[in-house]
């Protein structure tokens, strides 16, 4: 069953923050930010600009009620900037006016002069400064300087991981609207209405039952909006306290991608220590995440990279450190998978670098070292329902990966200029917010005289169709149709003190919830059945298609009849119910413990063509093996497979941000910033979902899709330099995302030293 959004999409039905109707007399706030990465400002002069017509106010830090604070983790970031500015992008003041070209307009008369100090752009340039955002953390297991010693093979390497820019359709943006009681209520694009509840009533002074946050859906967030769809929205509200009048503000899509973090880039060294018979003995990783001007969730996503450092293998001896680098670029922040797919790139590159230097293939490696059942990993937690080694069987057998392989060799045999690659890429997702703290949702439904049902979680539906999944658990359990449930908006008054939609984790935890809401009220009603009927036997009364059985036989009630009489018996038809992920936690001084309810996971083979005279490629095929549990709903799991894969091969393969040494992104529009079009996705994908896979952590057995999927892109990078190893065997293979066709075109012809070399390719092999 489709998501119930999608016919509202198609038609152009669905509201988003920029269609809701505004009250009259509501401004519109333009944000006037610093144009500078790192620097003192020696002045600001706001006269010229008050001084256009239709200018309410200008907003500076001077302004604020309450605390000029908007850091989640660790409070170290301004809303607006005081005396200093520490990325390009940073607000500094907030133009309220009549119109939005009246705020642009005004917003270029702001004179502003600064004293320029030297930005920092690199993580490790950061690191030798001592410019850090945490301590180092470190995980290990084992001995890894010990066994080193006794490994046959042992390969060091540093590799390079870009970010990526979230590219969500809809910006980030807020009304805020003052209401009765020095109030503000709030429609935000946020994934997390708790945090933008709680910030802006730090900043603006109020107690959190004055502020009401209301998001409807996003049009994307991809982990964009978890912390940075607050400051916005902090802002929106702060001018319509200080105006009285509501307050829109909507980011356009050039400042967005200016202004606002993106998925870390890293660099990291590794060293990695094999048995002669491939078995990976030891491995040795330092990761150098660049967190930009502030920490926002930056040490959260250190962490989950230090729980997906050895992906889906078992490694005995690790040592893992992750250094949270503070550079003068904007704050990074979550995105889909959440640090652990850069973790999982820096392990399948040590892989596949020992394969090429051994000689083998990199599927040896991995096949031999994947996790099995009751595998330790390194931080602790027993690997349980383990199902590396059921997906990638699968994948070779159902996709008879024998006869791929052959044809791609014979194709490489009778092609020059074309070359093929085809890799691997094993998935092992931990599904919990690393933070213990966080798994924790709750649920309200009403059940209406009419018999219609209504839905509150702290779900925000951003695409993903969440609120679908949310409708099926509460028509199963109730056993009626569909359209006689309706989710609400997420809304802070009606579930209060909510994690963010993150961490895949929302239906899970939403949905137990849920489910044990309606589970109270399916209790209740059986009561009154029993009672109604005089039956003896509660047990044996069942809600089935809208009918009301008893011992498998059709009685005189049906759902409506049965909740108008509960009614009329003063039964309670609302329920409010909470649930904690159970069987989690985690030692931080320790670094030790069970943080994840579960893992997901999968295998994907990728196959490409690379023209190794241009340095293009196609991703001919991506072929899935994905565990989902017992899936909730076959079409979104299968829509947010294939959406993850096409995400991460654009990050693996196109999208490339470019920051100038002065924190300047060049990247900065569509034209300049190639994200992936249906060119760049795969021609084929096939995703067969794992059969006896269950979950007893899931509302019905399912497993979290959201974020796993994504990592399957990493193959991509992986089948393109063995198409550019296949056409020259010279090359020096860089471990450098993204694998650009630039990067591509330089790789097929590096390594080549000799004149005769290059034109063996380039005229006789041609000829
Ligand atoms: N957000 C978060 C996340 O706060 N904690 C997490 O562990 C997480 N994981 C994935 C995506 N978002
Ligand atoms: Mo996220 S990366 O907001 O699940």
């Amino acid at each position: 069953m489709k998501s119930s959004d999608v016919i509202k999409h198609v038609k152009g039905e669905s509201i988003f923050v920029d269609d809701m109707p505004v009250p009259q007399g509501t401004l519109y706030a333009s944000v006037f930010d610093s144009k500078i990465a790192h620097g003192k400002i020696t002045k600001l002069d706001l006269s010229e600009a008050l001084k256009v017509p239709g200018v309410v106010r200008i907003i500076t830090y001077k302004d604020i009620p309450g605390e000029n604070q908007i850091g989640n983790i660790i409070p170290d970031e301004h809303l607006l900037a005081v005396d200093t500015v520490e990325f390009i992008g940073e607000p500094i003041a907030i133009v309220i006016a009549e119109t939005e070209m009246i705020a642009k307009k005004a917003k270029s008369k702001i004179k502003i002069e600064y004293e320029e100090l030297t930005p920092i752009t690199d993580p490790r340039d950061a690191y030798e400064k001592g410019s850090l955002i945490i301590p180092p953390r470190i995980f290990s297991m084992g001995d890894v300087e010990n066994s080193f010693t006794g490994c046959e093979y042992i390969i060091e390497d540093r590799v390079e991981i870009s970010g990526q820019e979230h590219l969500y359709l809809e910006t980030q943006g807020a009304v805020a609207v003052p209401v009765e009681g020095s109030g503000i209520k709030i429609y935000s694009s946020t994934q997390g209405p708790t945090a933008v509840q709680s910030t802006a009533a730090k900043v603006l002074n109020l107690k959190m039952h004055q502020v009401e946050v209301d998001v409807l859906r996003l049009g994307g967030a991809f982990g964009g909006k978890e912390d940075q769809a607050t400051p916005w929205a902090v802002m929106a509200a702060l001018g319509a306290k200080l105006t009285n009048k509501p307050v829109k503000l909507i980011l356009h899509r050039h400042d967005d991608l200016r202004m606002t973090g993106k998925r870390h880039p890293y660099s990291a060294d590794y060293k990695i220590g094999l048995s002669k018979d491939y078995k990976i003995l030891a491995y040795e990783v330092t990761f150098y995440q660049n967190a930009g001007a502030a920490a926002d969730l930056s040490p959260a996503v250190l962490e989950r990279t230090l729980f997906h450092t050895t992906n889906s293998y078992f490694i005995p001896n690790v040592k893992a450190t992750a250094i949270s680098c503070k550079t003068n670029l904007p704050p990074n922040t979550a995105f889909r998978g959440f640090g652990g797919p850069q973790g999982m790139f820096v392990i399948e590159s040590a892989i596949h670098k020992a394969a090429l230097s051994i000689g083998i293939e990199p599927y040896i490696i991995q096949k031999k070292n994947l996790l099995v059942e009751g595998s330790k990993f390194y931080y602790g937690q027993i690997a349980k329902r383990v199902n590396a080694s059921k997906c990638w069987n699968e994948a070779v057998t159902r996709y008879s990966f024998d006869s791929i392989k052959n044809s791609v060799e014979e194709f490489n045999s009778k092609n020059i200029l074309k070359k093929k690659g085809i890799s691997f890429m094993p998935v092992c997702f931990g599904i919990s917010f690393t933070n213990t703290m966080m798994n924790q949702a709750s649920a309200l439904v009403h059940i209406y005289t009419d018999g219609s049902v209504s839905v509150s979680t702290a779900a925000v539906e951003m695409g993903q169709g969440v609120n679908e999944k949310m409708i099926n658990i509460a028509s199963k359990v109730f056993s009626i149709d569909k359209v006689k449930v309706k989710v609400e908006s997420t809304n802070t008054t009606r579930v209060a003190n909510t994690s963010p939609t993150a961490a895949s984790s929302a239906a899970d935890l939403n949905g137990n919830a849920l489910l044990f809401a309606c589970n109270s009220l399916l209790a209740r009603l059986k009561k009154h059945v029993a009672e109604l009927l005089k039956l003896d036997d509660e047990k044996n009364i069942e809600l089935v298609d809208g009918k009301i059985l008893y011992n498998e036989n059709e009685t005189e009630l049906d759902w409506n009849k049965l909740i108008r009489s509960a009614n009329q018996h003063r039964i309670s038809l609302t329920a409010q119910a909470f649930y904690a992920t159970p069987d989690i936690h985690f030692d931080k001084k320790k670094e030790q413990g069970h943080p994840f309810a579960y893992h997901v996971y999968g295998t994907a083979i990728t196959e490409v063509t690379v023209d190794c005279l241009r340095g293009t490629y196609e991703i001919d095929s991506v072929k899935v093996v994905h565990d989902y549990g017992k899936t909730l709903n076959h079409a979104i799991d299968l829509g947010q497979v294939e959406g993850g894969i096409v995400q991460g091969i654009g990050w693996m393969t196109v999208e490339e941000l470019v920051q100038d040494s002065k924190g300047r992104l060049n990247s900065n529009s569509l034209s300049t910033y190639k994200v992936p079009d249906i060119y760049s996705a795969p021609k084929k994908l096939e995703t067969y979902f794992l059969e006896d896979s269950e979950n007893p952590y899931g509302p019905f057995k399912s497993k979290a899709v959201g974020e796993p999927p994504l990592m399957y892109g990493i193959g991509a990078f992986f089948a393109i330099s063995n198409a550019v190893k296949a056409f020259n065997p010279y090359v020096d293979l860089k471990y450098s995302s993204p694998f650009t066709h630039e990067k591509t075109l330089m790789q097929l012809y590096q390594g080549r030293k000799t004149e005769k070399e290059r034109s063996k390719i380039t005229s006789s092999e041609i000829g």
